[in-house]
C-alpha cells in the first residue's frame, strides 16, 4: 500500500508541468486576462486616450512600476513604427519583455556543486517556510539526492512538529531539539549530522521574526557562524520565501531582508491563492534575484520550479 501510495505521488509529481502552472495561475490570469480583453476592440487605433488606459491597466497589475514603464516605452515606440496594434501585438510586446526581465537568472540549487549542499531558508511567518522545505525535500530526495532538514525555528514547539511531518512525508531525516531554546545547537548537530551521513543537501529552517531586525539579523548572523564552523564556504544557498498573495507587503519584506543577509534565490508561494501573480514580477525587478521556485499549493507536489515562460504563457492565455 505504501509503496502503490508513493508511485502514485511520483506519478503526480513528474506530471505536466504546463497544466500545472496553467492550473495553479489561473486567479491571476484570468484577472489578467479580463482586464486586457477589456481594452481591446476590434483594429483599435493606438491613440493617447488608449495609451492611458493600458497604462493604469498595467498599474493595477501589480507588476510594479518599473515593469509598467518599460512595457508602455516599448508600446509607444512600436505604435510609431507601425499605426495600428492589435491585442496580440500587444500580447506578443508583454511576453518579449517579460522573458527579458528573467532571462539571466540562474533558477538552479548548486546540489551539485557541493556536498553537502546546504541551504538556509529564510522569510517572514507565515510565508511558507516550513512547508517549502518539505516539498524541497521531496524533490530533491526522488532525483536520487540525500536530504537532511534542520529544525532551526525554535520557538515554538509547534513548529518544530509541523516540520517533522513534512519530514516524514518527504521521506527524509529530520534534526531537532524539543527542548532548544535557540538555534545555534541544533543547526550546529544538523550540519555536524549532515556531513557524516554524506548527505547531498541540508535544509535549514528558521524563524522569521522580522518585528525586530536588529534581532533578527543578529540570529541569521549566529546560524551562519555555527554553520561555517563546520563548512567554511556555506550556506551555499539562501533563499527568502514570500508569500506572493500579500501584493506590495512581500517586496518590502524582501527589501528588509536583503539588508539583513544576502539572499541567492527566492521562492514565491501560494500563487494559487491570489489575483496577484503579477507582484512576482515587481519583486524580481527591484531586486534582480532570482525567482528559483513557486508555490502552487499546499501538499508536496505543490512546487515547480520557476520556469519564466511558462509563467508568461500561464499569465497570458493558458496552454488550451
Ligand atoms: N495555497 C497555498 N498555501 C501555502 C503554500 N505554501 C504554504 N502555504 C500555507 O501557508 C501557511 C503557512 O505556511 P508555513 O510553511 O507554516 O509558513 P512559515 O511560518 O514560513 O514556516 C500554511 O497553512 C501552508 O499550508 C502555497 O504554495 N499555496
Ligand atoms: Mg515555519
Amino acid at each position: 500500500m505504501a509503496l502503490f501510495k508513493k508511485k502514485k505521488r511520483e506519478a503526480k509529481g513528474t506530471g505536466n508541468i504546463p497544466d500545472r502552472y496553467e492550473k495553479g495561475l489561473s486567479r491571476s490570469r484570468n484577472r489578467f486576462r479580463e482586464g486586457l480583453l477589456s481594452l481591446f476592440g476590434r483594429g483599435k487605433k493606438i491613440d493617447e486616450a488608449f495609451l492611458e488606459n493600458i497604462e493604469a491597466f498595467l498599474y493595477e497589475s501589480d507588476l510594479g512600476a518599473d515593469v509598467t514603464e518599460k512595457i508602455l516605452e516599448r508600446i509607444e515606440a512600436e505604435s510609431r513604427k507601425k499605426e495600428l496594434l492589435n491585442e496580440t501585438d500587444i500580447k506578443q510586446l508583454m511576453t518579449e519583455i517579460f522573458e527579458d526581465l528573467f532571462r539571466d537568472d540562474d533558477t538552479r540549487i548548486p546540489v551539485d556543486r557541493h556536498q553537502p549542499c546546504v541551504v538556509l531558508v529564510v522569510g517572514v511567518n507565515g510565508s511558507g517556510k516550513t512547508t517549502t522545505i518539505g516539498k524541497l525535500a521531496a524533490r530533491y530526495s526522488r532525483e536520487g539526492k540525500k536530504v537532511l532538514i534542520v529544525a532551526g525555528d525554535t520557538y515554538r514547539a509547534a513548529a518544530i512538529e509541523q516540520l517533522d511531518v513534512w519530514a516524514r512525508r518527504a521521506g527524509v531525516d529530520i534534526i531537532k531539539n524539543l527542548d532548544a531554546k535557540n538555534p545555534s545547537g541544533v543547526v550546529y548537530d544538523g550540519i555536524q549530522a549532515g556531513v557524516s551521513r554524506k548527505a547531498d543537501m541540508i535544509l535549514v529552517d528558521t524563524a522569521g521574526r522580522l518585528h525586530n531586525k536588529a534581532h533578527l539579523m543578529q540570529e541569521l548572523d549566529k546560524i551562519k557562524r555555527v554553520i561555517q564552523k563546520l563548512i567554511p564556504d556555506a550556506p551555499h544557498e539562501t533563499l527568502l520565501v514570500l508569500d506572493g498573495s500579500v501584493g506590495q507587503n512581500s517586496l518590502v519584506q524582501a527589501q528588509e531582508f536583503t539588508r539583513v543577509t544576502p539572499v541567492t534565490g527566492l521562492i514565491v508561494t501560494k500563487l494559487d491563492g491570489t489575483a496577484k501573480g503579477g507582484s512576482m514580477v515587481a519583486i524580481h525587478e527591484k531586486l534582480h534575484i532570482p525567482v528559483k521556485f513557486i508555490g502552487l499549493g499546499e501538499s508536496l507536489d505543490d512546487l515547480l520550479p520557476f520556469s519564466p515562460s511558462m509563467y508568461v504563457q500561464a499569465m497570458f492565455e493558458g496552454f488550451q
